[in-house]
């Protein structure tokens, strides 16, 4: 495979590998027609391969430059790398005023659809005139450069005016989502020092309008760094106001000019900061920068999904709250000029055909979600997509999880005609985009792989000594070459930053980045995303990854969604436990059901497979960007007090679990 920068040697794995357990060898090759008219083509990886930071200054020239840089990259203070020092540009500016100086002010950049079915159509030229406003607004509140703003905010276009107001500005934003708790936000806010939280009086949740901002009345209650609470109405809900503090948007934005210059700013001036769950202790916040950042976000989202910005219409069904928000609803496309859909709500309000109308609707061509979401359509049954036309869909991603093989297929049949290119993108957080995918019309894709690093990405998959192991073999997975999206720290904690991501590996050719997730290598060099490293279980000395038995308890048609967790276990060190929900329709029919299931894991991976436990459930524990969180259904598993639950989506769902497990198997 050429395409594969990072691609081992073949040869015999390493001793300490992952148990290559599943084998998939369906492959789909681009059709001629997507490669014809492809963005990406195999040159970009040979010209990555020749020379990456000159690849990587080319990728740079997609964005306006108030002044180039003097050298791409400087890691002599590595792990702290500059990319494109010198460099001076507004990330705002090239989000929306270089657009409509070129004449495409009447473009649409976003059309919104609020849950109860309310819209707004908002051109390039409208969004400069609301971000403009917007800026104004928070000059006027004093707020200087290099200032912090909490934005907790539902899906609304004020969350992304706000967004690229404080990056017009230099302000620094921390985007907080809106299903934190007050106490989350509390903690974000006093972390960051944030001067302004922009919030709003409520948000439309399943057809409910949920309070927000009494959740920021109590996060702020004697926070010395805030002072001013700027609220937009979107709900009518009723609010407590603190007149010293609280501030409409109607009142103080709506009456702003609509002009406002944009000044340069330093490439590596600090653009964002995105807290993330770490294993202990407070969260990180993972702090992002501006000219790097954006040029990794511009490339990878023109070629990775393929974006026409004259023609396509993109979504992106993530919340702004998490990483994907950033990169791929705000920075990425509006950088590329894309017209892109924007959806507040729920995927079951008012019905489990939204989604699908909405792609009806916008005519949507690009589609960009999570596998939990897809795994939950699944769920809901074939035959609700099939009621929608949904023939403009030509690009597929998913992201967050890996796919399982299952969710992958389902995923191009039902919503993609069974032509579309699905890609599976791998990146986290801290990496700022996306870094191990597919790139549609040149990579030939299997089903669950996210196959191999972008051009101009280097990562590798190595052992407990940090040795690359070779194809067929698994372990950990490591990036080995600073790209220009990379977190530039963890704000206020230099040396969390160095022991979290840097001191786990080390090579003599410079600092190697551990992601914390295990990998394994097919016998082609395709790369599979096992989960994180704490997600691999360990039974009697086999190491056997939860994504696998997931996977293949997916694979049965009973099963719409598992989550797989080790639970101790006095003999095999861990036994393995597994939570399933059944398909749409179908009734628990006990002790019966759970046999096969066990005995179909066992046929599937091999009898040390074989789940100890499989409970059937209603529900999952999710947090908003979709991902399970194991480390609860463990503490079920080990008949443990539940741990911190703040996180969830829908706490609800642990008492659920927990009242449905009387009759364990
Ligand atoms: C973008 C995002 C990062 C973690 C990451 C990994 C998991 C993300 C994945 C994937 C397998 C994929 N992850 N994409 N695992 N296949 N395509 O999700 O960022 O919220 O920081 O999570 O998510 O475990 O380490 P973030």
């Amino acid at each position: 495979m050429t395409q594969q920068s990072g691609a081992a040697e073949s040869g015999p794995s390493s001793a300490a590998t992952l148990d290559n357990l599943l084998e998939e060898s369906r492959t789909f090759s681009p059709s001629e027609e997507f490669a014809r008219a492809a963005n990406a083509t195999q040159a970009l990886y040979d010209e990555a391969a020749a020379d990456r930071e000159a690849f990587w200054a080319n990728q740079a020239d997609r964005l306006h430059w108030e002044t180039r840089w003097s050298q791409v990259l400087d890691w002599s203070d590595a792990p702290f790398a500059k990319w494109f020092v010198g460099g001076r540009l507004n990330v705002a500016y090239n989000c929306i005023d270089r657009h409509v100086e070129a004449g495409h002010g009447e473009q649409v950049a976003i059309h919104w659809e609020g849950e109860p079915g309310d819209t707004r159509t908002i051109t390039y030229a409208d969004l400069q005139r609301e971000v403009s406003k917007t800026a104004n607004a928070l000059i006027s509140l004093g707020l200087q450069t290099g200032d912090r703003v909490a934005i907790y905010l539902p899906m609304i276009p004020e969350a992304v005016f706000s967004m690229l107001a404080c990056a017009r500005l230099g302000l620094t934003h921390s985007v907080v989502f809106g299903g934190f708790s007050a106490e989350a936000l509390r903690t974000r806010i006093d972390d960051a020092q944030a001067a302004l939280v922009i919030t709003s009086d409520g948000q439309n949740r399943r057809g409910k309008a949920l309070g927000l901002k009494e959740n920021v009345d109590i996060a702020v209650r004697d926070a010395d760094s805030v002072r001013n609470v700027l609220v937009v109405r979107r709900t009518g809900n009723d609010v407590e106001w603190n007149a010293d503090r609280d501030v409409w948007w109607h009142e103080l934005v709506d009456t702003q000019s609509e002009e406002h210059t944009p000044e340069a700013f330093d490439a590596e001036h600090p653009l964002f900061i995105l807290y993330t769950s770490g294993t202990t202790g407070n969260p990180k916040g993972i702090l992002h920068t501006s000219g790097g950042y954006l040029t990794q976000a511009a490339y990878t989202h023109h070629n990775v999904f393929d974006l026409k910005p004259d023609t396509d219409v993109y979504w992106c069904g993530a919340d702004v709250g998490w990483v994907t928000g950033h990169s791929y609803i705000v920075y990425g496309p509006l950088a590329n000029r894309a017209t892109s859909v924007m959806y507040e709500g729920t995927p079951n309000t008012p019905h489990e055909g939204r989604w699908w109308e909405i792609v009806q609707r916008y005519r949507v061509s690009i589609l960009y979600t999570a596998p939990t979401t897809i795994r939950t359509f699944m769920k809901w049954g074939n035959e609700i997509p099939a009621r929608y036309d949904l023939s403009s869909l030509r690009v597929l991603g998913s992201v967050g999880e890996p796919i399982n093989p299952e969710a992958w297929m389902w995923y191009r049949e039902h919503i993609g005609s069974s032509t579309t290119p699905v890609v599976d993108t791998w990146w986290q957080t801290e990496t700022g985009g996306i870094m191990i995918s597919p790139l549609p019309g040149v990579t030939a894709t299997k089903p669950g792989s996210a196959m191999g690093t972008l051009p101009g990405i280097s990562a590798k998959i190595v052992d407990e000594n940090g040795a690359e192991v070779g194809w067929g073999g698994g372990g950990y997975l490591v990036l080995d070459q600073p790209w220009p999206g990379m977190l530039r720290g963890i704000w206020g904690d230099e040396q969390r930053y160095r022991d979290t991501y840097w001191s786990r590996f080390s090579s003599e050719a410079g600092p190697i980045y551990f992601a914390g997730d295990g990998a394994k290598y097919d016998s082609d060099g395709a790369i599979w995303l096992l989960g994180r490293v704490d997600d691999v279980m360990n039974v009697s000395g086999h190491r056997i990854s939860t994504t696998e038995v997931e996977s293949a308890l997916v694979s049965h048609p009973s099963v719409a969604e598992a989550a797989v967790v080790g639970a101790a276990d006095p003999t095999t060190g861990q036994g393995i436990v597994a939570f399933v929900i059944l398909r749409g329709g179908e009734a628990d029919d006990g002790d019966a059901l759970v046999k096969q299931l066990r005995d179909h894991v066992s046929k599937e991976i091999g009898p040390i497979a074989k789940p100890r436990q499989i409970l059937v459930v209603p529900e999952l524990p999710k947090t908003r960007s979709g991902k399970i969180m194991r480390r609860l259904l463990r503490d079920v598993a080990e008949n443990r007090e539940l741990g911190d639950v703040t996180t969830l989506q829908d706490s609800s769902v642990m008492k659920l679990i927990s009242s449905g497990l009387a009759k364990p198997t």
